[in-house]
């Protein structure tokens, strides 16, 4: 099993990469992307294009049959004593509560005592309030069929939700989730949180973590995210606590912490296991992650899960 685990862990990350390098340069177009300073390798990853049998957006490309267990980072790794090694925890579970199996959780936000998130997919994609306590969606806003929604997080009475490829981010009342407004940036969309430095922190499936102006939107910083020395791609959902990022990174069941002034993964956190073997089989990948500072616990859940899970990590 172990030698058939890491042969398929191989299988992944050469399919990942040969993905990458045969659709880099058309997706690299001046004007798909204008302004973009990050590598051809690492911006046309399909991050909502699902592996395995389970949902993929027509059209999209697969890129993978398996989902890693683990982070695989560059092979271009910098010199390990250059590197501080990020410590590994697990999450410990101190409640679960249920989760619309239905909701392609692309961004999860808990603000003054209420749980926001968005939903992905072209046709479903969708901003909702959530009751934490029984899943119930409580107040929904449908987006266009043409977007499909990904990162959130709220600002003051403002929600914010990204989209994956329309280069848009989209602006609503947070009571009467009316839309407002819309902000526009260069790269793909994938996760958002507002750090304690009030920046947006915004992540686009690449290894770079982008600032972003929490009035105008405009970019005013950026970060390469490395673990262990090696730039560490695929970032998606993203929580900002305090001075440290977390996110979830696509096609694992692992969560970073991140440094946001050095970019350096402190901690890796290793949160396979959260579903039971019949659970999983109906689910997608681990994303979405909220922190609950009442508590100092986290909410975290995936792609389709049937669970959300409160958490702390240890
Ligand atoms: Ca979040």
């Amino acid at each position: 099993m172990r030698l058939l685990s890491e042969f398929l862990t191989l299988l992944v990350a050469s399919a990942i990469a040969l993905s990458c390098g045969q659709q880099g340069d058309s997706k690299l177009g001046a004007s798909d992307t204008p302004g973009i300073t990050t590598t051809t390798t690492t911006s046309t990853l399909p991050e909502p294009s699902t592996p395995t049998t389970l949902v993929r957006e027509p059209g999209e490309p697969s890129t993978t049959s398996t989902v890693p267990s683990s982070v695989t980072t560059s092979t271009i790794a910098a010199s390990p004593a250059q590197a501080e090694r990020a410590s590994r925890l697990r999450p410990r579970v101190s409640n679960s509560f249920p989760h619309d199996p239905a909701a392609f959780t692309q961004g999860l936000v808990w603000n003054g005592g209420e749980l926001f998130e968005s939903t992905g997919l072209r046709g479903r994609s969708s901003l909702r309030r959530v009751n934490l306590e029984t899943g119930e969606v409580l107040q929904r806003a449908s987006l266009d069929s043409s977007l499909f929604a990904e990162g959130l997080e709220k600002v003051g009475d403002r929600l914010i939700q990204l989209t994956w490829q329309a280069n848009t981010a989209l602006v609503y009342d947070a009571t009467t989730f009316e839309r407002t407004g819309s902000f526009a940036y260069p790269t793909e969309g994938w996760g958002l949180c507002l750090d304690n430095q009030n920046r947006f922190v915004m992540s686009d499936g690449t290894s770079t973590l982008y600032f972003r102006d929490p009035v105008t939107f405009e970019e005013i910083g950026s970060v390469p995210v490395t673990l262990n020395g090696a730039p560490l791609e695929r970032l998606n959902e993203l929580e900002c606590v305090n001075g440290e990022v977390y996110a979830n990174v696509w096609l694992t069941n692992t969560i970073v912490k991140i440094d946001s002034a050095t970019g350096a993964v402190v901690a890796e956190i290793d949160a396979a296991g959260l579903l039971s073997e019949a659970e999983a089989a109906g689910a997608d990948v681990l994303n979405g992650i909220a922190y609950r500072p009442e508590t100092a616990t986290f909410l975290i859940t995936g792609k389709n899960w049937p669970t959300l899970f409160e958490v702390t990590f240890e």
